[in-house]
């Protein structure tokens, strides 16, 4: 019997990045904990966390190479399952070329820089992520507005916290934990909340603003209106470094008076005003925004008037504001990906690449243009596909298009770490290896200034980490990769003079902290300044300004449809203890909601006869579905709130049951609701009916 061993790492249960101490015994990990010293969680961790070992020893994990064959799925070899995939790509690239692959992956894992390299070096522009409606159009959209993502700077000390569409207690996401807004709450800042539904920031906050889901955009140029019209703006970063600050004024004065901001948005307009008064006084002042933000046609505007309240307001990277974090001097994703070795030819061949130009300048399809390749040919085919850590036919809007384009698509590899419905669909699959049995330089991919070590601690089965799947089908492409994993982590880190193995005993490294930068070089924009006017969106054709658009399915736009369907379904409340599709077949944790819940006022349950803890049928224009019901009385009355994510693990037919409780066979994927610029899809707004379910 071995002595226990204590491996300092990172989780990455969810957007990863708590430090974690593992403790290993005979090759295995029979606990882990929260690592006080980390910088990030200072030893906490969450129920996901937490249950590690359970997914990671779950009787369910598939742990060898396998392909699917008349008699279902059976084990392959590593040289077996490679070599098909090879064989295959290289078929497809002879007779239609490399754009015909589809290379995608799902949420932020940590990995996008070997799976984009693996796509740049095959020659596809085809890179389907959740980028266009996450995260990515985010740092899309404040690249051309202000160079880069602004994050809230916790650290600094605000005065005056605005949660706009997050909740950061049961998500973490992205840069930021819960923990990091809990101290600097805790230290006495004020704090607004915009959310639709009160939960338990909004129960915290001194202001509290209910807003119609989807329309934020509105509300932000309200926020603008107050602040120009009471002069509560800094004027000499206005003078200084606003680009078209005449036109945008202009704009908001004319089109966006508070009784019409009132009308779009619910809200208020004396509570908007002294939300927006609160904000531009207490300085300094963060804003924490959310993913429904970027999830409706409105992403690139919404995003892009929110900055411009950062910056008109002087707490554009100021401490305690909006900080532009510096990161570690490490091989960034663009370039360890060799973005630039995609030529122009192929670049020109991304699937709507000239009809979301923003998009396409991240590197980003929208799903529907490749299930539209698929299923039509059009405008060429794609024939073959690999998809690592994602679900789309749980997680994309209009589900059952995505599921019957993945159906359809000749040869699909899907790398995970249990059969999920979309694995199902699959030719191969390749077992991926958790956090616990990879080395990586995490989070590098974010801009909260620091990158953390995440030490393989065990292996299980025949799993790889995701990185050395990429690295080793590419070097049986012809592509150049490294011999091992940790040379490439060596090459990563270059620029920082150190190794990976002298990283790994450092277990972290942090950006240097520089405010005020834009004071001696400017912003990173054509102009220099902050482009409230946008010299790229002008150059591409698009409204150089923000505004606001109605959501395209909405009792405002469609009231046709108000008969049928006569509520707005604010589809994907986030649950602390499920990552979207994944988790629910982790005991503990399903343990806890081992249900699907749709949130339903009691006023609006009452009409319908609709009863707490019972089952009801929730239906819009593309489908039915059905989940638990549970009332709530802190929601509209004409709003109900669902989950997404929904299978059963536990239902053993090859679906799975991926279309019972999944709220993506009501959300639409149509070209007319996208943002127009990024591509985003709508998921959160669309129209819905409730009733009671017999069954
Ligand atoms: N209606 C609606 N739909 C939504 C949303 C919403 O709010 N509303 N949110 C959207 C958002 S923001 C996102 S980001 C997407 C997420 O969409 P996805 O990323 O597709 O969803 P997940 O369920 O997180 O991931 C799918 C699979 O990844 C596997 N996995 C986890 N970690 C790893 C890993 O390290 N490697 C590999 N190979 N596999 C791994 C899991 O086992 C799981 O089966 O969903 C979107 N869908
Ligand atoms: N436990 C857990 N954590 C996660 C995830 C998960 O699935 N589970 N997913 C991860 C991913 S990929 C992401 S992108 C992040 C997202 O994390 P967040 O950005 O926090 O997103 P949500 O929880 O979807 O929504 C946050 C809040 O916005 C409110 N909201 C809904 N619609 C609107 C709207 O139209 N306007 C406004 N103002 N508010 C609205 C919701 O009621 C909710 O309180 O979470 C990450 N973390
Ligand atoms: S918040 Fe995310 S990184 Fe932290 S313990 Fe939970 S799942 Fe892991
Ligand atoms: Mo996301």
């Amino acid at each position: 019997m071995e002595e226990v061993k204590k491996i300092r790492t990172a989780c990455r249960s969810c957007h990863g990045g708590c430090g974690v101490i593992a403790h290993v015994k005979d090759g295995k990990v029979i606990k882990v904990e929260g690592d006080p010293n980390s910088p990030i969680s200072h030893g906490t961790l969450c129920s996901k966390g937490l249950s590690i070992t359970q997914l990671a020893y779950h009787p369910d994990r598939i742990l060898y190479p396998m392909k699917k064959t008349d008699k279902g799925w059976e084990r392959i070899t590593w040289d077996e399952a490679l070599n098909t995939i090879v064989e295959k790509f290289k078929k497809v690239i002879a007779e239609y070329g490399p754009e015909s692959i589809v290379v995608g992956q799902g949420t932020g894992r940590d990995y996008e820089s070997h799976l984009y390299r693996f796509a740049n070096l095959l020659g596809t522009p085809n890179v389907l992520t959740a980028g266009h409606m996450c995260y990515v159009s985010r740092v899309g959209s404040t690249l051309i507005t202000c160079g880069t993502l602004p994050i809230a700077d916790y650290e600094g000390g605000p005065k005056c916290i605005v949660m706009w569409a997050c909740n950061p207690q049961w998500n973490n996401p992205d840069e930021y934990k819960g923990e990091n807004f809990w101290r600097a709450y805790k230290k006495g800042a004020k704090l607004i909340c915009i959310d639709p539904r009160k939960g338990f920031i909004a129960n915290k906050a001194d202001l509290w603003l209910q807003i119609r889901p989807g329309t934020d955009a509105a509300l932000s140029l309200g926020f603008h209106h107050v602040i120009i019209e009471e002069e509560l703006y800094d004027r000499e970063f206005v003078e200084k470094y606003i680009n078209g600050w005449d036109a945008f004024k202009e704009r908001v004065i004319k089109e966006y008076p508070l009784e019409r901001v009132q009308e779009i948005t619910w809200v208020d307009k004396d509570l908007i005003r002294k939300a927006a008064r609160m904000y531009a006084t207490t300085k300094p002042a963060c804003i924490h925004w959310g993913v429904p933000t970027e999830q409706t046609i409105n992403c690139v505007n919404y995003t892009r008037a929110t900055t411009g309240l950062m910056a008109i307001t002087g707490n554009l990277d100021a401490p305690g504001g909006n900080a532009l974090f510096v990161n570690p001097p490490t091989r960034t994703v663009a370039e360890f990906s060799r973005h630039r070795d995609l030529s122009p030819e192929q670049q020109k061949k991304r699937l709507g690449g000239d009809q979301f130009k923003l998009g396409a300048r991240v590197a980003l399809i929208n799903p529907k243009k490749a299930w539209d390749a698929i299923l039509t040919g059009k405008p060429y085919p794609l024939k073959a596909g690999i998809l690592c850590g994602s679900n789309p036919v749980v997680t994309r809007a209009n589900a059952k298009e995505a599921y019957e384009a993945l159906k359809k698509l000749e040869f699909l590899t899907v790398i995970d770490f249990f059969m999920t419905p979309t694995a199902e669909l699959a030719d191969i699959f390749l077992p991926s290896g958790t956090w616990l049995e990879q080395n990586h330089v995490a989070d590098n991919w974010k801009r909260h200034g620091f990158v953390l070590a995440r030490q393989k601690c065990v292996q299980i089965g025949e799993c790889w980490q995701d990185h050395k799947i990429f690295m080793e089908l590419g070097k049986r492409m012809g592509q150049q990769w490294w011999d091992t994993v940790e040379d490439a982590l060596d090459y990563l880190l270059e620029p920082s003079g150190l190794t990976w193995e002298q990283f790994k005993e450092k277990g972290y490294l942090q950006g240097e902290m520089v405010y005020y930068k834009y004071k001696q070089r400017g912003f990173s924009t054509p102009t220099k300044k902050v482009e409230l006017y946008s010299t790229v969106l002008e150059k591409w054709g698009y409204d150089p300004l923000p505004k606001y658009v109605e959501i395209p399915e909405s009792p405002v736009s469609k009231p046709d449809l108000l008969k049928d369907y006569p509520y707005i379904l604010n589809a994907g409340l986030r649950t602390p203890t499920f990552f979207h599709s994944a988790n629910r077949n982790i005991p503990s944790l399903r343990e806890i909601r081992p249900d699907p819940i749709v949130e339903i006022h009691p006023e609006t349950a009452k009409k319908h006869n609709i009863k707490d803890g019972k089952w009801a049928y929730i239906a819009s224009p593309r489908g039915r579905i059905k989940q638990r019901v549970k009332l709530n009385d802190n929601i509209d009355p004409r709003v109900v709130v669902a989950e997404h994510g929904w299978w059963y693990p536990e239902v053993k037919d090859p679906g799975h049951g991926w279309n019972v409780s999944n709220i993506n066979i009501l959300t639409d994927n149509a070209y007319e609701t996208l943002d127009p610029a990024m591509g985003s899809t709508n998921l959160r707004v669309c129209l819905c009916n409730i009733s009671p379910c017999e069954e």
